[in-house]
């Protein structure tokens, strides 16, 4: 029960009591809670919201990251991993690297976080044999590999459908689609930081796609660079009717902009609050997505905590390497061993509860 004494005089009542009741807010609600003066109202009932779906549990992955190559011919503005062909510092993974890197992981990755940029050269043959060899490596491991963006490019070089791509890859292995790639839908900014990416239509179609073959997906923001709050708003709003219409959506991840090698000059960086108060929002305008990720890497281990308490369930995972967030000069580690992500959950008087890529609990850990 909320206590509507606290959200009455910030005009936020009519909000608290549709949050009470598990109602749709509006977008004009969406602004008031970018509006309201008191972010952490806009955060207790975030929390409120988390807690009725999903109790004091907190999730976590022992998973492990692989980037494949940076090698990208998109050139996104904001991005600060990707290297034009034969450019110094450019790198792809072998298959027999790749499958390398998932088995020196400190524990078998339960889930497989495989992204990459897109890469003139590698064709769809490369990432079926990649996805058989991993699976066959790992049996039990839940492959989440190539984003929508991804997905695209390799239709493009094949001269086929991204609905056919996914089911060559399906056959391969491939689980679940990694939410990257959405950055921001509004078509300006997405102009300016983003030109040669799917657009909106194009990213949410293939995750559509992925989600009539039975591939759960999941699904992210990138914020603080150069969008709107009308932006983000816009932004949230597409992802909920995406969902009402397909139902994939397994967990959203809000992405604060690294600013460091970057392109895109912000002028009014994030603040801590604007971060806690956009992923509380995202909470609260994603009714139909079961969860938020605080995602250590990009928010910082006790940013992520403190997430934890504004709307978010899960913190993602062990993760054992990270690039895309580091080359913009993210300040958190590479990995997270099991016993920190618990201690992390457990010293804030939650309770961890470790899932599989699917957030099914993993009986007996
Ligand atoms: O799409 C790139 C973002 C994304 C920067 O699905 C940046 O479980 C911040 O999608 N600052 C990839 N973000 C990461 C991603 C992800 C991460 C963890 C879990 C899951 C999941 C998905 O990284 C890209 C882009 O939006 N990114 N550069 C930057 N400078
Ligand atoms: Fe390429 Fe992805 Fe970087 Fe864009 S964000 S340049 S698509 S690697």
């Amino acid at each position: 029960m909320n206590d509507l004494k606290r959200f009455e005089p910030l005009g936020l009542g009519h909000i608290a009591r549709k949050v009470q009741a598990g109602e749709r807010l509006s977008l004009e609600e969406g602004r008031a809670l970018f509006a309201c003066p008191d972010p952490t109202a806009v955060g207790a009932l975030a929390h409120q919201r988390r807690l009725a779906l999903h109790g004091a549990h907190t999730f976590y992955v022992v998973n492990r990251h692989i980037n494949y190559t940076n090698v990208c011919v998109n050139g996104c503005a904001f991005c600060a991993y990707q290297r034009a062909k034969g450019e110094s510092g450019g790198f792809e993974l072998s298959i027999a690297e790749a499958v390398e890197r998932l088995k020196s992981a400190p524990l078998p990755p339960r889930e497989v976080h495989m992204v990459g940029g897109c890469h003139p050269d590698l064709r769809l043959s490369f990432f079926v044999e990649l996805l058989k060899s991993m699976q066959q490596a790992l049996p039990e491991a839940t492959l989440k590999c190539f984003t929508a963006v991804e997905i695209a490019h390799f239709a493009r070089l094949e001269g086929l459908s991204t609905a056919a791509v996914l089911a060559t890859l399906k056959a391969a292995g491939l689980a679940m689609l990694p939410g990257g790639g959405a950055e921001i839908f509004a078509p300006e900014v997405r102009r300016r930081i983003c030109p040669k990416k799917s657009t909106a239509e194009e990213w949410l179609r293939i995750h559509g796609e992925a989600h009539a073959l039975g591939l759960a997906t999941n699904c992210t923001m990138l914020f603080g660079h150069l969008e709107s709050i009308e932006d983000r708003l816009d932004h949230l709003d597409r992802l909920r009717r995406q969902q009402d219409m397909t139902g994939g959506f397994t967990c959203f991840i809000p992405l604060p902009f690294q600013t460091e090698n970057s392109a895109i000059k912000v002028t009014r960086p994030l603040t801590g609050i604007d971060e806690l108060r956009t992923i509380a929002i995202s909470r609260l305008m994603l009714d139909n997505i079961p969860h938020v990720k605080a995602y250590w890497v990009m928010l910082t281990v006790k940013q992520a905590q403190a997430a934890l308490f504004f709307g978010a369930d899960d913190l993602d995972g062990t993760v054992v390497e990270e690039k895309i967030g580091h080359m913009a000069g993210a300040s958190s580690e590479q990995g997270q061993t099991k016993a920190q992500l618990e201690a992390m959950i457990r010293g804030l008087g939650l309770t961890p509860v470790e899932r599989d890529a699917r957030f099914n609990p993993v009986q007996g850990a």
